[in-house]
């Protein structure tokens, strides 16, 4: 009897160590997959993580791609103003360089004149002459109504249309740039070649511009003018719409201009009417 009951005992205990270890196990069971879940939680996590952190790289790259791109567009932009700049600078220096090959060309022509020394006169167009003009008039606009230059330097008075005189007048004392010269006015009237006359020394002035000085004269004056030949001769030889442009180019011509501080030259004596503050640079 007390065996058996040992038995019992002891079969109950087991029964209870089993169902313990059962439970146990299945405790330790549910922890791994707490456990698990936990882990699959966390990996999930990780990956949503993972995958903002990508999209948030994406939409960097994409900033970065935009950026980029706006960049390349605004450097588009700039070389494009930088080629039509460039362009435009290398056709205007082109014109430049042309129209001084051409006043080159009708400064040879002018000279060439002097060997047949007879009574023709140089064949220059309208649209020669013209151009000629065009180029002087905005150097001769841009200089002070008196020149202050430095010697040393030729002074040379009236010419009168004696084309030939000036020619030798260059030939003694060499042409611009070899020499610089301050011419006092009157470069036209009563001589038979003040257009050649005028043509050259503004040929000589858009070439060399600090190498050749033109003052007015009282003859590069539309009243005076009128009467003792120029216009005769522009209207003859070219026309009277000429003779108005050479008119223009006159009105703008320096006054005076002091040398070296020491010599002041002017074509003729100050007017009563000119007023201290009347002399206005670039006037
Ligand atoms: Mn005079």
């Amino acid at each position: 009897m007390n065996n058996n009951t040992n038995i019992k005992k002891e079969n109950n205990l087991n029964n209870l160590n089993n169902k313990i270890e059962k439970n146990n196990n299945k405790i330790e069971e549910e922890k791994n997959d707490e456990i698990k879940k936990e882990e699959k939680k966390e990996i999930e996590q990780d990956d949503e993580e993972e995958e903002e952190e990508e999209q948030e790289d994406n939409e960097k790259e994409e900033d970065e791609k935009e950026e980029k791109s706006n960049e390349n567009l605004n450097n588009e932009i700039i070389n494009n103003y930088q080629t039509i700049l460039t362009n435009s600078i290398k056709k205007a220096e082109k014109e430049i360089e042309e129209a001084y090959d051409r006043i080159s060309y009708l400064k040879e022509k002018l000279i060439e004149s002097k060997k047949g020394q007879s009574c023709s006169s140089v064949k220059l167009s309208e649209k020669e002459i013209n151009m000629v003009l065009d180029k002087a008039y905005p150097i001769l606009k841009n200089e002070p109504s008196m020149l202050e230059l430095e010697p040393p330097i030729y002074i040379c008075g009236d010419i009168h249309g004696q084309f030939y005189d000036l020619l030798r007048v260059f030939d003694i004392l060499k042409y611009p740039p070899e020499s610089k010269f301050l011419f006092l006015g009157d470069y036209v009237d009563r001589g038979k070649k003040s257009l050649e006359c005028i043509l050259l020394l503004l040929c000589l002035k858009i070439k060399y511009p600090s190498n050749i000085y033109l003052l007015r004269g009282n003859h590069e004056c539309e009243e005076i003018n009128r009467a003792y030949g120029f216009f005769d001769e522009c209207k003859r030889k070219v026309s009277i719409k000429i003779y108005k442009q050479f008119c223009n180019l006159f009105n703008i011509l320096p006054i005076t201009a002091l040398i070296g501080y020491k010599i002041l030259c002017m074509h003729g004596g100050l007017s009563y009417e000119l007023k201290d503050k009347s002399i206005k640079k670039n006037s």
